[in-house]
């Protein structure tokens, strides 16, 4: 089938990296995909390789729509395309690709079918709720994943990236939004010899600041390694490298659960505080399925600024306790079907249902 995915790039990087990555996976399963991106600079860096990619906005002369089309996180199609949608003797089946949520909402939304109206009458838009459970649209895993990660060496990987490593180190990963925690959290790694790898952007910035004020002895028990930006490829290689991620978003968050490594969540900040109840569905999802260290859920409060200032800082103290349960968490998840599975198995039936 071909597949018309149309992804607007708001702010930050997941927008895009959930539009490249699902275009990978649907190619990599035989299926066309023509990936719409409005602005796709960040591809250049993050997915080198990626063709099929093309610009577009207002103007863009459009072709006839394909079998499917997809529109990421509700970015607005735009009306030249919407009507050549609706002069199609068999329309596509359009798919509102919606952000990953552990609220009960999801699970009631997703595959909920939605009557347009306007320039789109006659049409239907679904609701397609990402998730982790059997009910839900299910989560971005590509086919080949599992076999990268048992020939990965996280040795050479880090050595690639001129990293020396010293024994018993611990090796955190740090790609974060503004976070008031950070001084807390960087104060707490100075406990125990670590090597903390910063990615580029708002953690770089923020951990520079931090340094400018902070007095680091040459023989301090942290160590900080400032990061280029990586391709997605690599990313998941850092994420495997490390023994705890600090992730943020919707995308890398995904990531470090299949790197089954401890983790920590920022959630995307809200005005409204709206993601603390996001946090909190996310937390009680966890927390139900896996045996997590208490520590943990304060920990993930506390860099979200659910529970701070916090004193002493509650980094977990049973590594093993959270290494299992992350491996635990990975493992319910793998025994699952991946989310292009449920897509391409959703699309063929409504497909179905539009020929009737
Ligand atoms: O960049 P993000 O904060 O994107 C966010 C989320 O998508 C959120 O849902 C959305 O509402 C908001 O944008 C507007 O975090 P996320 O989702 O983890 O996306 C980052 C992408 O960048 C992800 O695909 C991983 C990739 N990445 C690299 O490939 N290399 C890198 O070096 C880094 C730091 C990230």
């Amino acid at each position: 089938m071909l597949w018309d995915l149309f992804c607007r790039v708001i702010d930050n990087w997941g927008d895009v990296g959930v539009c490249c990555r699902l275009a990978a996976d649907l190619r990599a399963r035989g299926e066309q995909v023509r990936l719409w991106v409005d602005d796709p600079q960040a591809l250049a860096w993050m997915a080198p390789q990626a063709g099929g990619v093309a610009r577009w906005d207002a103007h863009t002369p459009w072709p006839d729509p394909g079998d499917a089309v997809i529109e990421a996180f509700g970015c607005e199609l735009p009306n030249a395309f919407v009507e050549r949608m609706a002069t199609q003797a068999q329309p596509p089946v359009w798919v509102n690709l919606e952000y990953l949520s552990a609220e009960p909402f999801a699970l009631r939304c997703h595959g909920l079918r939605s009557p347009q109206q306007g320039v789109a009458h006659g049409l239907a838009k679904y609701f397609y709720y990402p998730g982790w459970q059997n009910s839900s649209g299910g989560l971005l895993r590509e086919p080949n994943l599992a076999q990268r990660q048992t020939t990965f060496d996280p040795a050479a990987w880090l050595a690639a990236q001129s990293l020396a490593l010293r024994p018993a180190e611990q090796r955190v990963s740090l790609f974060c939004y503004r976070n008031p925690a950070l001084p807390q959290l960087l104060n707490a790694l100075r406990q125990r010899p670590t090597l903390l790898l910063v990615t580029p952007g708002l953690a770089a910035e923020q951990v520079r600041a931090w340094m400018a004020t902070t007095v680091l002895p040459a023989d301090d028990l942290l160590r900080i390694a400032f990061l280029p930006p990586l391709s997605q490829p690599d990313f998941d290689h850092l994420l495997w490298s490390c023994d705890v991620n600090l992730v943020r978003g919707e995308d890398s968050f995904v990531r470090a659960q299949w790197a089954e490594r401890p983790f920590v969540w920022q959630i995307y900040p809200q005005d409204d505080g709206a993601h603390f109840d996001k946090l909190e569905a996310w937390h009680r999802l966890w927390a139900g399925t896996v045996n997590l260290p208490p520590a943990v859920l304060a920990l993930s409060r506390a860099w979200n600024g659910l529970a701070h200032p916090v004193d002493p800082w509650p980094w977990p103290v049973d590594g093993a306790a959270w290494q299992t349960a992350s491996c635990a968490w990975g493992q319910h998840l793998r025994a699952q079907s991946d989310l292009v599975t449920r897509l391409r198995e959703f699309v063929d039936s409504h497909r179905t249902v539009a020929r009737r």
